[in-house]
């Protein structure tokens, strides 16, 4: 367990948790939580001890947004010699499956990093919502692009464009949330599926995301032809001798990824 300045990280066995920490701010996202983040995902990224991420925050809030103190006054000129995002963006690169933990308050930049993440658990008191134009601007870390691809683009304008908030259930019933549970349970069950996850064939893992988050950026032919080459290549892995023939043998199979 290592606490930096903004975030707890932890190693529980095969999964690394990140614990967003700034409770005076409710997890607002600031530059150095955002470095913290990043650099925390490569590490465990390049780790072949962990299969597996989870980011959660507090019961209270996963996040609340951007920071506004740290961009209320900026203007055009400072953001665009200086990307205050960009950190963000490297998400798109880390290849372990990447599980958001979601209680209480995920909004603005807090919702777009749970949407960055490879699928949301809520508990049943979370809020998901992009307030951003009540302040006058507009979503500016993916939210507008990930949020529409994800649910379409009738519920996508409504929130953007009034900013309300939804809870768990309606955000589960829009396909925003994998999964809702007890608040009690939250952790517990995003550290269970990471579990499961890790103990698969790694190289799969990996394919398997990969083949779903290309679905988001391809049309039908070359997204089939891409997951059937991945397909293919599933089977130059030991993982998948091992797991055909503990089915055959009707045993457990016995993954070695790390
Ligand atoms: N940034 C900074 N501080 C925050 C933030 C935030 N996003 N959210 C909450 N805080 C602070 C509050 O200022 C308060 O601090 P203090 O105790 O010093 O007064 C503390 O956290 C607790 O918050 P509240 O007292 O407001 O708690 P409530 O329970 O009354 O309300 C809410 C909780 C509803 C979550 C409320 O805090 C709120 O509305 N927060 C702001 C939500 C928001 O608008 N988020 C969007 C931010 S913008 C963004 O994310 C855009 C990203 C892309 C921008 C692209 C630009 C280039």
């Amino acid at each position: 367990r290592t606490s930096l300045e903004e975030i707890i990280v932890e190693r529980r066995e095969s999964v690394g948790l990140i614990t967003l920490n700034r409770p005076k701010s409710l997890n607002a996202l600031n530059l150095q939580l955002a470095a913290e983040v990043m650099q925390t995902l490569k590490e465990f990224d390049a780790d072949d001890r962990i299969g597996a991420i989870v980011i959660t925050g507090s019961p209270r809030a996963f996040a609340a947004g951007a920071d506004i103190e740290e961009m209320a006054q900026k203007h055009l000129v400072d953001l665009l010699a200086s990307d205050i995002f960009a950190d963000w963006d490297h998400m798109r690169f880390i290849k372990k499956p990447v599980i958001a933990a979601v209680s209480g308050f995920a909004l603005g930049g807090g919702f777009e990093l749970a949407l960055m993440c490879d699928f949301i658990i809520a508990s049943n008191d979370a809020q998901f919502g992009l307030p951003e134009i009540r302040l006058g601007i507009l979503p500016g870390i993916g939210g507008s692009q990930r949020l529409t691809k994800s649910i379409g683009k009738a519920l996508a304008m409504d929130l953007i464009l009034t900013g309300r908030t939804i809870g768990a259930e309606e955000a589960k019933s829009a396909g925003i949330v994998a999964r809702v549970v007890p608040t009690e349970d939250l952790l517990q069950t995003a550290l269970e599926a990471a579990h499961q996850i890790a103990g698969l064939n790694a190289p799969a893992v990996t394919m398997a995301k990969e083949a779903v988050n290309h679905a988001l950026e391809s049309g039908l032919t070359s997204g089939v032809l891409h997951e059937r080459r991945l397909f293919q290549a599933a089977f130059a892995t030991d993982g998948q001798k091992e797991g055909m023939a503990a089915f055959i043998a009707k045993r457990a199979p016995v993954f070695r990824n790390r």
